[in-house]
C-alpha cells in the first residue's frame, strides 16, 4: 500500500513538473548550458577519446580553462575530467610543444596572438595558441563541437579574429538605469562594487569570452564624469580584475567636460595646455590602477553632450588630445560619429559624413571613428552609412545596436544576424566591386592597422540576461561576426539554436527558419519599403508616424516619411536632400532612379506617388498595405512554428518565447493598423482587398501614451 502511495505521489509530482510552465532552464545559462549529451553513443565515444586532459599553461586564464572544462565534462559527459600530463586532449602554447609536436608549431605562425588551432595529431587532439587567451578561445571552440555533437576526429581547425577590438558598449548609468535597456537594471552594481563581486560578472565574462568579445565599456556614452573619480576607478578596477583572465579589457565612456566637472579647470578646450595635462595625468592615474585599461569611448557634440565643438575645435582635435594621453600605455580612443547638430542645415542623414570626411587623415593612429551601420539611427532597415569607404586614412569602427530600441524592445523576436550581415556585406563600390563595408571595418580595404566593432548591449538583470530568450542570439551573433564577418547569419543561428534550445535536427531547422525570417517581419510591420523613424517619441515604443511637433525637425517622424496628398518618402536624390551624392558613383546612379533603387530602400531615397507602379505591378499604396500585412502574417507564422515546437523545448524557455510572441503579434497589428490609418489620411485610397479592418480608430491609436515605457534616454 505504502509503495502504491509513493508511486502515486511520484507520478503526481511529475505531472506537476510537466505542467509547470517555468520548469527547467530559465535562460540564465545562455548558450553554455552543458546539458548531458542525449545521444548515448556519441557521448560514449567522446568519453573514450577524452579520458585525460593536459593543460600545459599556468595562469589565471589556464585556471579558467580548467574550470570550464570541468563544468562542461560534468554536464555534457557526466564524468569528471582527469588532468594529467599523459593525456589525449592537450592544451598548449607553442613554446610548450615537444619535438615530435613541431608540426603544430608551424600552424601557429599565421594565427596571431588571439587565434588558435585545434588539430588531431598522433591520435591526440591539440588545442594550441600563441597566448593563453588564444587557448581559452580554442577551448570554447572545442566545447562547441561537443555541445553541437560533432565529430572530433581528424580535426584541423585554424581561426583568428578578423577585427581587433570586439567590444560591447553598455549604455548603463551609474544608478543602474540602462538607456535603451529592456532587460531590467544594469548588471553593474556600482554601489556594491568594488567589494561585492557577483557571480553574474563571471558568467558574463565567460559568455563574452566564448564568442570572442575582448573589450567592454560598462558605462553609458551619455557619460557621467564621476566615473573618472578615484572612488569609481576602484570599482572599475574590480571589474577589470574579474574580466582580465577572460581576455576582456575595460574601457570607459567619458564626458568631454570632465576637466571642468571633476578637475576644477575653467575650460575643457582640447587645445588648452592645462586641459591636455589634466587628461595625461588622469590617464596615467587610471593605468596605475588598471594596467591593461583599454581606452576611451566618446560621444561628443551630439544630442547635447559637450565636445571640442564647444570651443570651435574639430572632432579630430578632441580625439587626438585623448589619443596622445593614451599612447604611452597602448590605449585606444573610440570616437563616435553619431553627431548631428542644432545649427546644421543639412538633412540629418548627411551630417556625420559632412563632419568626418574632411577630417580624414587628421586622426592619431590609435583613434577609431565609431560609425553606426546606417546614417540615421539603428532603424529596422537603413541604407549603409556612406562614411564607410569615404575615409581611406581613418580607422572606422562599426557600431551595431544589439538592444532593440527600434525593433520592438525585448518582446519582439528579431534575429539581427541578417541585419548585421546586410550591413557588413554591403558593397560600397568605393574601390570597385567587392569594396564591402566589412573590408572597411576590418581595415583590409585601405590597409588600416586598427580595426574595431562595437555592439550596444541588450544585457540586464533579467534572469535570462536579455529579456527575451532570442535576444541572447543577438548578443551571440554580434560576437561571432565581430570575430569572423564571413560567417553566415544562418550558420550562426544554427550554432546558437543547438546550444541554447535543442539539438534535434528538425527542431533546429524550424528555429533557424523562424530566426532568419524574423527581422524582415519587423521591417514589414514597422517601416516597410525604406520608411524609417516612425516610432513614437522619446521612448520609441510603438508607432507614432503622426508626431510632428517636437523641438527639432529631425526628431519628428513626419520629417522622415514626408507623407502628403501626392505621395510618401524622403527625396534624397539631387532634386531633394542629395544624400545620394555621398555614395560612390555606382550607388549614386542606382539610388537616383527609383527603378534601380532596391525596393526595400525605395522610400529612403524617393518621394513617390501613391499610384507609383511597383515592380509587382501594383500601386505603391497597395504594396505598402501588403507589406504591413505581410509583417503581421509573418509573426503569426512564427508563432505557429514556435507552438509546434513545444515538445522539443524546455518548458520555461518555451513559455517565455510563447508569451513574447503573443505580445509581438498584438503589437505588429497595432503598428500595421495605426500606420495604415494614418497614411490613409493622405493617400485617401481604400485599403486593398483582403486587408483586415483595423481594430481601432486612428484617434484611439494617437491617444496612447506610455510615460513609463522602459529604457528612456
Ligand atoms: O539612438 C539614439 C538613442 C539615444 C542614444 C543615442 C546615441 C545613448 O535614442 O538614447 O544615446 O542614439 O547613440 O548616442
Amino acid at each position: 500500500m505504502l509503495r502504491l502511495v509513493c508511486v502515486f505521489l511520484l507520478l503526481l509530482s511529475q505531472v506537476a513538473v510537466a505542467q509547470n510552465p517555468f520548469a527547467g532552464d530559465d535562460g540564465y545559462r545562455l548558450w553554455l548550458k552543458y546539458d548531458e549529451i542525449t545521444d548515448k553513443q556519441q557521448r560514449q565515444s567522446y568519453v573514450k577519446s577524452l579520458t585525460a586532459i593536459d593543460i600545459r599553461s599556468q595562469s589565471d586564464t589556464a585556471n579558467v580553462i580548467q574550470q570550464e572544462l570541468t563544468d562542461a565534462w560534468q554536464g555534457l559527459l557526466k564524468t569528471a575530467p582527469h588532468f594529467s600530463s599523459k593525456a589525449d586532449l592537450i592544451i598548449t602554447k607553442g613554446d610548450q610543444l615537444s619535438k615530435n609536436e613541431q608540426s603544430i608549431q608551424t600552424l601557429l605562425s599565421t594565427i596571431g596572438n588571439e587565434g588558435f588551432v585545434i588539430h588531431s595529431l598522433n591520435g591526440k587532439t591539440y588545442i594550441a595558441a600563441n597566448s593563453d587567451i588564444g587557448l581559452l578561445y580554442g577551448t570554447f571552440r572545442f566545447l562547441r563541437l561537443l555541445q553541437t555533437e560533432q565529430s572530433i576526429k581528424q580535426l584541423s581547425i585554424s581561426e583568428s579574429p578578423k577585427v581587433q577590438l570586439r567590444m560591447l558598449n553598455h549604455w548603463d548609468d551609474l544608478d543602474r538605469h540602462t538607456e535603451r535597456g529592456y532587460a531590467g537594471q544594469s548588471i553593474f552594481d556600482w554601489h556594491k562594487l568594488p567589494d561585492y563581486k557577483e557571480q553574474r560578472y563571471y558568467d558574463y565574462a565567460r559568455a563574452n569570452a566564448s564568442i570572442g568579445i575582448n573589450g567592454i565599456v560598462p558605462n553609458n556614452v551619455n557619460a557621467n564624469s564621476l566615473i573618472l573619480t578615484p572612488h569609481y576607478l576602484q570599482k572599475v578596477k574590480a571589474l577589470a580584475d574579474i574580466f582580465r583572465p577572460y581576455g576582456i579589457k575595460v574601457y570607459l565612456s567619458l564626458k568631454f567636460s570632465s576637466p571642468q566637472q571633476i578637475g576644477g579647470l575653467s575650460t575643457s578646450d582640447p587645445l588648452d595646455k592645462n586641459v591636455q595635462q589634466w587628461w595625461k595625468d588622469k590617464t596615467a592615474e587610471i593605468y596605475k590602477i588598471i594596467p591593461d585599461f583599454g581606452g576611451y569611448l566618446v560621444k561628443a557634440n551630439s544630442e547635447g553632450q559637450p565636445g571640442p565643438g564647444d570651443y570651435g575645435r574639430t572632432h579630430a582635435e578632441g580625439a587626438n588630445m585623448l589619443a596622445k594621453a593614451l599612447q604611452p600605455f597602448g590605449g585606444n580612443v573610440l570616437w563616435r560619429a553619431f553627431v548631428y547638430s542644432h545649427d546644421a542645415k543639412a538633412e540629418r542623414s548627411l551630417q556625420a559624413y559632412n563632419e568626418f570626411v574632411p577630417l580624414d587623415g587628421k586622426f592619431e593612429p590609435n583613434v577609431s571613428v565609431q560609425v553606426k551601420n546606417g546614417p540615421i539611427d539603428f532603424q529596422p532597415r537603413e541604407a549603409f552609412s556612406a562614411l564607410f569607404g569615404a575615409t581611406p586614412q581613418t580607422s572606422l569602427a562599426m557600431e551595431f545596436q544589439i538592444t532593440q530600441e527600434y525593433l520592438g524592445f525585448s518582446t519582439h523576436l528579431a534575429y539581427l544576424g541578417t541585419m548585421y550581415k546586410e550591413a557588413l556585406d554591403a558593397d560600397t563600390h568605393v574601390k570597385g566591386e567587392g569594396s564591402t563595408v566589412a573590408k572597411v571595418v576590418d581595415g583590409s580595404l585601405y590597409n588600416i592597422p586598427l580595426s574595431a566593432m562595437a555592439g550596444v548591449a541588450n544585457i540586464g538583470m533579467d534572469r535570462n540576461w536579455t529579456g527575451h530568450i532570442f535576444g541572447q542570439s543577438n548578443w551571440y551573433v554580434y560576437g561571432r561576426l565581430a570575430w569572423d564577418h564571413d560567417l553566415t547569419a544562418a550558420e550562426i543561428a544554427e550554432e546558437w539554436a543547438r546550444m541554447t534550445l535543442s539539438n534535434d535536427d528538425k527542431a533546429v531547422a524550424n528555429i533557424v527558419d523562424i530566426m532568419m525570417s524574423s527581422r524582415e517581419h519587423v521591417v514589414n510591420y514597422m517601416t516597410p519599403l525604406g520608411l524609417h523613424h516612425l516610432m513614437d517619441t522619446g521612448h520609441h515604443y510603438g508607432p507614432g508616424p503622426w508626431v510632428g511637433d517636437l523641438g527639432r525637425d529631425d526628431w519628428n517622424p513626419t520629417y522622415y516619411h514626408r507623407a502628403d496628398e501626392q505621395g510618401i518618402g524622403l527625396d534624397r536624390t539631387a532634386s531633394g536632400t542629395n544624400g545620394v551624392a555621398q555614395y560612390a558613383p555606382y550607388w549614386q546612379k542606382r539610388f537616383s532612379d527609383p527603378a534601380t533603387t532596391p525596393t526595400e530602400l525605395l522610400l529612403w531615397f524617393h518621394h513617390l506617388d501613391w499610384d507609383y507602379k511597383m515592380p509587382s505591378g501594383d500601386t505603391l499604396w497597395n504594396e505598402l498595405a501588403k507589406h504591413y500585412d505581410a509583417g503581421v502574417q509573418g509573426v503569426a507564422e512564427m508563432q505557429a512554428q514556435w507552438l509546434a515546437l513545444e515538445s522539443q523545448i524546455e518548458a520555461n524557455q518555451f513559455n517565455q518565447v510563447k508569451m513574447a510572441l503573443a505580445i509581438q503579434l498584438k503589437e505588429a497589428q497595432w503598428w500595421r493598423d495605426a500606420c495604415m490609418l494614418y497614411f490613409q489620411t493622405f493617400s485617401k485610397r481604400p485599403f486593398p482587398a483582403g486587408f483586415a479592418a483595423p481594430e481601432h480608430s486612428l484617434e484611439t491609436y494617437r491617444s496612447y501614451q506610455f510615460p513609463y515605457a522602459p529604457g528612456r534616454g
